[in-house]
């Protein structure tokens, strides 16, 4: 792999690159997903590539509204398995009853059992990873998005889509679940259709909402529900649009 120079002005952002390329050639990523990655970056530009405010207070509710949920499921797809898969399954590891479930859009049976292999190399069989077999459809979507599980998302609660296409963000919010987002672009059907949206790039955010969760877990359920409902979707990706445009 290239070697990037630590003092090189844009080393972060080229280091996940990396990271996001390395995934594509070890199959996990899908070659629409590097786009997909380049549509985030130019988001992150504007927002100035930190966690907002904004972000820190959607983290905070989104760690609330998992902690409160009788069946979460964390929604893997190819982008987040090359970039966050250790903090995806400390993630599940710190939520009682949480549960992985790999969903593809391009979705070929190869990627998801690489997807679910490279998970399940943090997760040592400590976490529930449903990977290939799915045996239930999500009702109002035609594309391979819907295939999933009886035992994963049908059964959910509150779902974490992070860098979703809108058709299932939508889907989900029909079949009455409650659906925490990531996605830099605030202006995405997901991030309007979802409950929770965090307007963040999901390496940095990742790490935090693990750290929220654990700061979370032994709060009452009367706090976690205080902080869950108190929270905006719209008032609050209002406001991370704003900070773009201010940057610019
Ligand atoms: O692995 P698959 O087959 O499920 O495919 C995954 C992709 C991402 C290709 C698929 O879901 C897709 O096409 O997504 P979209 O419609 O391009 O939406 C991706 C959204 O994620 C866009 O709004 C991007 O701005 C945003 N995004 C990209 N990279 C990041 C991001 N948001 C947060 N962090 C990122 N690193």
């Amino acid at each position: 792999m290239h070697r990037i120079p630590r003092d090189h002005p844009r080393y972060v952002s080229l280091r996940i690159r990396q990271r996001i390329v390395s995934g594509h050639e070890r199959g996990l990523t899908a070659p629409e997903g590097l786009l997909a990655h380049g549509r985030g970056e130019a988001f992150d530009y504007l927002l100035g590539e930190r966690t907002t405010p904004e972000a820190r207070k959607a983290l905070r509710a989104a760690a609330a509204a998992l902690l409160l949920a009788e069946r979460p499921v964390i929604s893997v797809n190819g982008n987040a398995a090359s970039l966050v898969p250790g903090d995806i399954v400390s993630l599940a590891r710190a939520l009682p009853r949480a549960v992985i479930e790999v969903n593809l859009f391009h979705r070929t049976e190869g990627r998801i059992r690489k997807i679910a292999r490279a998970l399940g190399e943090f997760s040592r069989g400590r976490v529930q990873i449903l990977g290939p077999g799915a045996d239930a459809r999500l009702p109002g979507l035609s594309s391979q998005r819907a295939r999933t599980f009886r035992d994963g998302m049908l059964a959910a609660d509150v779902v974490l889509v992070p860098l979703e296409d809108g058709d299932r963000a939508q889907a989900l919010k029909k079949a009455k679940k409650t659906v925490i987002a990531i996605d830099l672009n605030p202006l995405s059907r997901t991030a309007r259709f979802a409950d929770i949206t965090i307007v963040d790039n999901i390496v940095r955010a990742m790490p935090v909402l693990v750290i929220e969760v654990r700061r979370l877990r032994k709060a009452p359920p009367a706090r976690l529900k205080r902080i869950a409902s108190a929270f905006d979707n719209r008032a609050n990706l209002d406001k991370a649009l704003r900070r773009m445009l201010d940057g610019l």
